[in-house]
């Protein structure tokens, strides 16, 4: 199976974007990041998609900030599912890059995440969920992440005053 395609729409998107990187590693999935921009590179975006589907790409997870076109854009060209990252901007700190990615037209759809980490993060996380539904290994990945992740609140649970 070709790898998880990673796009964000700058280099910059990256320390938030590496988020879902460390995910899909840490659940044993394969992936690649790459940066694609809706506006300031529109025919990579295009081609990018092409290449995706004849390689056979299981998810696109694809993060950008601002006027965040890019998922959209991306949906629009392939039946892949894509999952969308608002990365925080400068001025109004993803507000802006949420609603430009939550608010898709009926017919071209995209899942939304939370705004920056951990919306990169679940990113990650769904995509791997997704495989996990054909591919038993990443699904019993998936479900030991969440008995070590419940292990570990269980252990801090108990609140005490200092
Ligand atoms: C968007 O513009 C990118 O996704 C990034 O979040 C934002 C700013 O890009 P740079 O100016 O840092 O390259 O297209």
């Amino acid at each position: 199976m070709a790898p998880v395609l990673i796009l964000m729409g700058s280099k910059s998107d990256w320390p938030v974007m590496k988020n879902a990187a460390k995910m899909l590693e840490d659940l044993g999935v394969a992936w690649q990041a790459q940066v694609v921009s809706a506006h300031r590179t529109p025919d990579l975006l295009q081609t990018t998609m092409q290449q995706a589907e004849q390689d056979g790409v299981p998810v696109v997870i694809a993060g950008a900030g601002g006027a965040a076109h890019l998922p959209g854009m991306l949906a629009a060209f392939t039946a892949i599912p894509v999952f969308g990252v608002p990365v925080p901007s400068k001025q109004l700190k993803g507000l802006d890059s949420l609603l430009s990615i939550v608010q898709m037209p009926k017919g071209v759809a995209v899942g939304t995440l939370a705004i920056g980490d951990a919306g990169a993060a679940n990113a990650g996380l769904l995509a791997a969920q997704v495989i996990g539904s054909f591919d038993p290994t990443v699904r019993a990945k998936v479900q030991a992440f969440r008995a070590h992740q419940r292990e570990q609140v269980l252990q801090g649970s108990k609140l005490e005053l200092d």
